[in-house]
């Protein structure tokens, strides 16, 4: 009948704005997340939600990453509380489109950003135990489900090249000693997967070749991304 149809539609309609096929895009400091994830902004299908560093250079009109690179034990939990914020938003932002394709996630927020300044004992354990719990509690309360992890795997050295190339304001003191760091708190959640546990199926790029031949990459993995595989 018309109404059985009706109510059909209605709850393919809803699964689909509760739940895309939701990829998440993850790799070091100039791995080519943003790169990557504006590859796929000509599909109409797929939700693209780019730069959340935007988001992080204004909060109501505050600089937080800047704050953070220039002291970080005194901004190190704000900065990171926002961007677990941030994260939290886009994680369950609705939208109709059956694939979103999102910078980064809350996990790597918790389990390499987080983790190394915990490690560095730049954020004291109380800080630390805080944005736990609040990571804790939202993982087990909201929707943040993953389904596929595209790692962009470089290395520290030319991440460190292309880093000081694009010249971002607030990265200039950031040194290859700790985008080395950085790099392995990556390697040991998603390539050896020996830290934290992988919120979904990871696909390993190589994010070290040039921009031009790169697209190629992408194409390989396309049907996975866009959730066509066959
Ligand atoms: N950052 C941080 N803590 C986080 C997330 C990011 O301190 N939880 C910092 C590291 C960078 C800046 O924010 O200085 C942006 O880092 P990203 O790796 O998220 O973004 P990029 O623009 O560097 O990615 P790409 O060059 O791969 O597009």
């Amino acid at each position: 009948s018309l109404v059985k149809m009706a109510d059909t539609l209605t709850s393919a309609i809803k699964s689909n704005i509760a739940k895309p096929f939701t990829v998440i895009v993850e790799g070091n400091i100039g791995s080519g997340k943003t790169t990557f994830i504006n590859h796929f902004k000509k599909y109409d299908n797929v939700c693209v939600l780019a730069e959340p560093v935007d988001l992080w250079r204004n909060c109501a009109g505050h600089n937080l990453l800047s704050y953070m690179y220039q002291d970080k034990a005194r901004w190190g939990f704000t900065f990171q509380s926002y961007v677990q914020l941030t994260m939290l938003k886009l994680h369950t932002l609705e939208t109709t489109h059956p694939v979103k394709l999102m910078e980064r996630s809350i996990f790597s927020a918790r389990y390499c950003f987080v983790e190394k300044m915990l490690r560095d004992g730049i954020l004291p354990s109380p800080s630390g135990s805080v944005l736990n719990e609040w990571f804790k509690w939202v993982i087990a309360k909201s929707n943040v489900s993953v389904d596929l992890i595209i790692y962009l795997r470089t290395s520290p050295e030319i991440v460190y090249q292309r880093m000081l190339a694009r010249n971002r304001e607030e990265e200039k003191s950031v040194p290859l000693t700790f985008l080395k760091e950085l790099h392995e708190m990556h390697e040991e959640w998603l390539y050896t997967k020996t830290s934290f546990s992988c919120p979904a199926p990871v696909i390993t790029l190589n994010g070290d070749l040039d921009k031009s031949v790169i697209i190629d990459e992408y194409k390989k993995y396309e049907s996975h991304i866009l959730n066509k595989a066959p």
